[in-house]
């Protein structure tokens, strides 16, 4: 929007209002502005996005669509298959329908969890594959499928293979955003601790703000292509969660070990986080750090905003939020 696009989003039937994160930039449709406007659609209803693309006549397509959660795709594996998988082939389907190789071009949210298992080292466009969740299985078949469409039907179809990208808008249930509500909430004096997972997990956290760039680049370039989006600098959860700490003015320290390890709050001798086995999730991907040599030197992209700073943002916005 702040390029001058019309900007339209398409959002699932809900009985109760969900849209509090992008509240601030919706445009009702009575409002003759340009802006976000919202339309009903569906990833598992392929009418409802036959239907929005004939109406629309998008010139750009950012499939971020996805029962995103990857500890969640393993209790709903077959839902995360339709929307995240069979979704993208749906939209592709449309887009080919519509004929044209630069009628529209299509941008797929690809993702760090297809190197999975296998992941060692930093990571590349060329890097193995091993998805280890539904939910990364459904991405590999959605990345592998856009790239048969870039081939066969020559549509402009591209990929964001991206790391994990954080900002004060993550969802709550995301282990980034878990940790500084836990954080705000502890300050607001409550007495729960934040109960975590695997706190050795390492993720290449980078900034939204900054991965809404790359794709943006991604999709205007010269042509179609793939490729990786991150910092290179991996780090803990527990890294994660004692840095946020700090900045919260919290003077903690990590004791025990594996299931045993808490964080405690040494001025008031309280727990503040500590491992709950239910979060473990069935299969583990432990370390994900992304080597983005291609998009710097393809595209010039670089993430501005370090690790440090975002979380100082994510901390400052959660405990200015729970004090309003
Ligand atoms: O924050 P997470 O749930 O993100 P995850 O699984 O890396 O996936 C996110 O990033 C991917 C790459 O961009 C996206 F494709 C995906 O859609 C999503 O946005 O978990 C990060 C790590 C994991 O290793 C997890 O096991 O944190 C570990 N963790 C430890 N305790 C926890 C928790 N994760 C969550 N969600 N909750 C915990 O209590």
């Amino acid at each position: 929007m702040s390029q001058g696009h019309e900007v339209f989003g398409v959002r699932r039937r809900s009985s109760s209002f969900n849209t509090g994160r992008i509240d601030h930039i919706y445009k009702d449709s009575h409002i003759n502005e340009k802006g976000l406007r919202l339309v009903h659609g569906d990833m598992s209803d392929a009418s409802s996005l036959h239907r929005v693309i004939y109406q629309i006549e998008p010139d750009r397509i950012y499939n971020l669509a996805a029962q995103s959660h990857v500890g969640v795709s393993f209790d709903e594996p077959e839902y995360t298959a339709d929307t995240v998988a069979l979704g993208t082939l749906r939209l592709l389907e449309v887009i080919r329908n519509l004929g044209g190789k630069d009628a529209i071009r299509f941008y797929q949210a690809s993702t760090s969890e297809l190197f999975g298992g296998q992941a060692k080292g930093i990571l590349a466009e060329d890097s193995l594959f091993d998805p280890r969740s539904p939910y990364a299985a459904a991405k590999m078949y959605a990345h592998t499928v856009t790239k048969n469409y870039r081939d066969a039907f020559n549509i402009f179809c591209s990929t964001g293979i991206l790391f994990n990208h954080e900002s004060p808008r993550r969802g709550q249930t995301f282990v980034t955003r878990k940790i500084t509500m836990g954080i705000a909430k502890i300050l607001q004096g409550s007495d729960m601790p934040i109960y975590l997972g695997n706190l050795d997990a390492v993720r290449d956290w980078g900034h939204a703000k900054d991965y809404v760039e790359a794709m943006s680049l991604i999709l205007e370039s010269d042509k179609p292509d793939d490729f990786v989006v991150a910092t290179g600098i991996g780090h803990t959860v527990r890294d994660f969660l004692l840095l946020a700490s700090n900045i919260a003015g919290l003077k903690v320290v990590s004791e025990g070990s594996g299931r045993n390890e808490v964080v405690i709050n040494k001025q008031t001798n309280k727990i503040i986080a500590m491992v709950d086995p239910r979060y473990f999730r069935p299969l583990e991907v432990n370390q994900l750090i992304g080597d983005a040599s291609k998009i710097r030197k393809t595209l010039g992209w670089v993430p501005k905003i370090s690790f440090e700073e975002m979380v100082t943002e994510m901390v400052k916005h959660d405990i200015e939020l729970l004090r309003k």
